[in-house]
């Protein structure tokens, strides 16, 4: 996926509060609402920690992108 209007609109749907920042948190219940009830909160921490480029243990839009265009 390399539509920036596309990666937005789910970067919006996994932030559930709005800050602007994936938390691990956030992210678990974004994949528990897709049906995957299997992700821990230690695997959704890995992933994000995976993504993080700035080690602030949250993902930015930035890095979301980063992630979905490497
Ligand atoms: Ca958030
Ligand atoms: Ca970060």
């Amino acid at each position: 996926m390399a539509d920036i209007e596309e990666a937005r609109k789910q970067f919006q749907r996994i932030d559930a509060d709005g800050d602007g920042f994936i938390t691990a948190a956030e992210f678990k219940s974004a994949l528990a609402q897709g049906g995957d009830w299997h992700v821990t909160d230690t695997v959704a921490e890995a992933v994000i920690a995976s993504r993080d480029l700035n080690g602030d243990k949250v993902l930015s839009f930035d890095e979301f992108w980063a992630y979905l265009n490497k």
